[in-house]
């Protein structure tokens, strides 16, 4: 399958080296970025024959490219997905499918129009081998029924564009999405943000950490703590509360050092070494599916379901208030 590439900064430059490389039946045949520095930079990792681009309708519409990778920032999607659906080429856009709802409305809306499946979000949790042991354990029903998630979701540090609304909409989308795909629930009911405390290392402007408070449909309460100037890694944890036992998300495994009188390990550096597997595995689940013409992976539903839930929380941050989810049914289309 040959492949354009939307967006070459951080994520756009990982998967163009996997495609064609960990992941099999494909190749990167042209990239595009609205800095042509950064997308001919980036055409240095792909075979020789790759095009670059300095327009997304041309990109979409040459006809070697046979589908399209999503990889520039969350507000620059839509434009980028809607001209795919009307091309009728398969695409996969890193999550978030966009940053609001209604922006997510209007791709179901033409997705469903187009009566094909096309997309699908990178929500690549779902693929995450220590994810999937837990979600074994807990479809188990050898644990109860689960009752409480303590999760954190950290990072060393951001850079100054990253806001408030961005621990919602760009970092806490992993668990609005994974957590309900998780416990077996249907989506989130009601949600909180708490801001107190900030560090002394977040840019002006930037509250850092925010805690979210948010409860599934089922009941189950969810607290995360979304720190991303923690300066001691990226630290990515989940503990679930259940009626019969409590289990852990497993983290990276590192060696662990016995020396002068101290037991140490490590944590992880950044998000591309700690999901380095899953970005692998969604990818190549994509292409798989993308060849057959089907999505199995998180889908444009999936990615609009987090944005009414991300859209309740960025409200909650403003009013500081608890906020409703409001979620319709499923249309038959993305049923499963
Ligand atoms: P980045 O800022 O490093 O790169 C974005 C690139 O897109 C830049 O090169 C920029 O010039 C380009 N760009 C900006 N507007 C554009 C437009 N309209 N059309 C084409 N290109 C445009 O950002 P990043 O960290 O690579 O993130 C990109 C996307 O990937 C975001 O949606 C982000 O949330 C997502 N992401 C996902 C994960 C994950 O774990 N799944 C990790 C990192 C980033
Ligand atoms: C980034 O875009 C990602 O998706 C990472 O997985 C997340 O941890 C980080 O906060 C986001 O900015």
């Amino acid at each position: 399958m040959n492949i354009g590439v939307i967006g070459c900064g951080s994520i756009g430059r990982e998967h163009i080296k996997r495609l064609g490389g960990k992941v099999s039946g494909t190749k990167v045949v042209a990239v595009f970025d609205i800095l042509e520095e950064g997308a001919k930079n980036a055409a240095q990792l792909a075979p020789a024959c790759c095009k670059v681009y300095t327009d997304v309708e041309a990109i979409v519409n040459d006809p070697a490219v046979e589908a399209l990778v999503i990889t520039s920032p969350g507000f620059a999607h839509k434009d980028a997905i809607l001209a795919a659906i009307r091309a009728e080429k398969p695409v996969f856009c890193e999550k978030p499918l966009c940053t609001t709802s209604a922006d997510c409305k209007e791709i179901v809306a033409a997705e469903m129009a187009a009566g094909k499946h096309l997309v699908q979000v990178g929500f690549m949790r779902r693929y995450d081998r220590g994810y999937m042991q837990l979600k074994e354990l807990l479809d188990s029903g050898e644990f109860g029924k689960p009752l409480i998630a303590k999760c954190t979701h950290r990072a060393a540090s951001v850079n100054d564009s990253y806001t408030t609304e961005m621990a919602v909409n760009d970092t806490a989308i992993h668990e609005i999405d994974c957590m309900p795909w998780l416990l077996g629930d249907d989506a989130w009911d009601k949600v909180q943000v708490i801001m107190g405390a900030n560090t002394k290392n977040a840019h002006e402007g930037l509250s850092d950490p925010q805690v979210m408070i948010m409860q599934t449909k089922k009941g189950v309460t969810v607290i995360l703590e979304v720190y991303v100037n923690c300066k001691l890694g990226y630290d990515i944890n989940c503990e679930i509360v259940c009626e019969d036992g409590v289990m852990n998300l497993p983290c990276p495994s590192f060696p662990t050092i016995r020396k002068d009188h101290k037991v140490s390990t490590m944590i992880e550096q950044n998000w591309i070494l700690r999901f380095i597997d899953s970005y692998d595995v969604e990818l190549q689940d994509w292409v798989d599916n993308a060849a057959k013409g089907t999505v199995s992976g998180p889908t444009a539903w999936d990615g609009y379901i987090a944005a009414l839930t991300s859209d309740a929380l960025v409200k909650a941050q403003k009013s500081g208030q608890i906020e409703k989810v409001e979620t319709g049914g499923i249309p038959d289309f993305y049923q499963k």
